[in-house]
């Protein structure tokens, strides 16, 4: 036998013995997770950013007890927090850029590792719904601008002023003396971050916003990209950020988060150490004085958590065992 043939037989050998050790649950002796401890999931769960993920969960909820898929029930969840001119974060009544333009980012993620996302996207309500359309109608996985509006607008779409009384009124504000400071997110009305796991233990997710306040026009933050404002692979998590978008996109942020939790890392523990490197790298960087980045995430058995660089983050978690209600995450600050 030759010698390459010697190595594949005994790398297959190999294989089965782990196998094997699985099997009989002798796990000990490798220093991996067993099969047998995995805890049977929690599903279906969600999990959404901020307080005003308690409204959107409720709504999700719902759909999901109903049998709506769990893309659908995503876009009806965080389609309330679109709809109310209360968020000043998201879609209708989100505050607009430093021309007075409400512009919304939003994407959407199924367990295929499907997407769909729009970006820079102006005078549509539901930017997550537009989203859905991308992942389902298109060839592609983002649509921008002008092109994300004439698509939206084929697929029935109707263009509306996004821009209520209350917002302009601090943008006019804002306008004296025009200072791009982008406010620390302590308020609880922010981003909307939305992840699944549903009845049958697969994963999705959808984030929505619009982005920060008094922005450049044209600005896209990491809200509409997949691997930093969102990011699941259906193996393993899924993970979602809300805070400055420069800093999630600078370091792949939510990608990064579900690769630390198919290392073996718990949600909680992947959310921290993403969120201290985000910390370390921005430590001596122009945007660490108002640098607030937080993430959730959830993996495939139902466990989750959220961590965030400084206090004030708190995510809602709705499952069947003790129903919707906030999550405080824990900081680095
Ligand atoms: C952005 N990440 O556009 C968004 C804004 C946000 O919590 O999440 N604020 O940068």
């Amino acid at each position: 036998m030759s010698s390459r043939r010697r190595f594949l037989k005994k790398a297959a050998i190999g294989t089965v013995g782990i196998t094997t050790v699985f099997n009989c649950d002798q796990s000990s002796k490798t220093n991996k997770t067993p099969l047998a401890t995995v805890t049977s999931p929690k599903k279906p769960l969600i999990i959404s950013t901020w307080r005003h993920g308690l409204a959107a969960n409720e709504e999700a909820w719902r759909q999901l007890k109903k049998g709506t898929s769990a893309l659908n029930a995503i876009v009806s969840g965080v389609g309330i927090s679109e709809a109310d001119p209360n968020v000043a974060s998201v879609g209708y009544g989100g505050l607009p850029d430093r021309e007075g333009k409400v512009t919304l980012d939003a994407c959407i993620m199924n367990h295929h590792s499907d997407c769909g996302a729009v970006s820079f996207l102006q005078s549509i309500k539901h930017p997550i719904a537009v989203a859905q359309k991308v992942l389902e109608n298109t060839p592609h996985v983002m649509l921008t601008g002008k092109g994300a509006l004439q698509f939206a607008l084929s697929e029935g779409f109707k263009e509306e002023n996004l821009l209520t009384e209350k917002a302009e009124k601090r943008w006019r504000k804002w306008l004296e003396d025009s200072k791009y400071k982008p406010v620390i997110n302590i308020e609880n009305h922010d981003t909307i971050s939305m992840l699944v796991l549903d009845k049958e233990g697969n994963l999705s997710g959808g984030c929505t916003t619009s982005g920060a306040a008094w922005k450049m026009h044209g600005r896209v933050g990491d809200s509409p990209i997949i691997g930093a404002g969102l990011f699941l692979d259906n193996e393993v998590g899924a993970a979602a950020a809300t805070g400055l978008g420069e800093a999630v996109v600078r370091t792949a942020g939510s990608a990064m988060v579900v690769e630390l939790m198919r290392q073996g890392k718990s949600p909680n523990e992947a959310c921290k150490e993403i969120t201290e490197r985000i910390y370390n790298k921005h430590k001596n960087h122009k945007d660490m004085e108002y640098l607030q980045v937080g993430f959730i995430a959830v993996n495939k058995q139902g466990e989750h958590g959220g961590y965030s660089v400084r206090p004030g983050f708190n995510y809602a978690v709705f499952d069947d065992e003790k129903g919707n209600r906030m999550e405080k995450a824990a900081s680095k600050l």
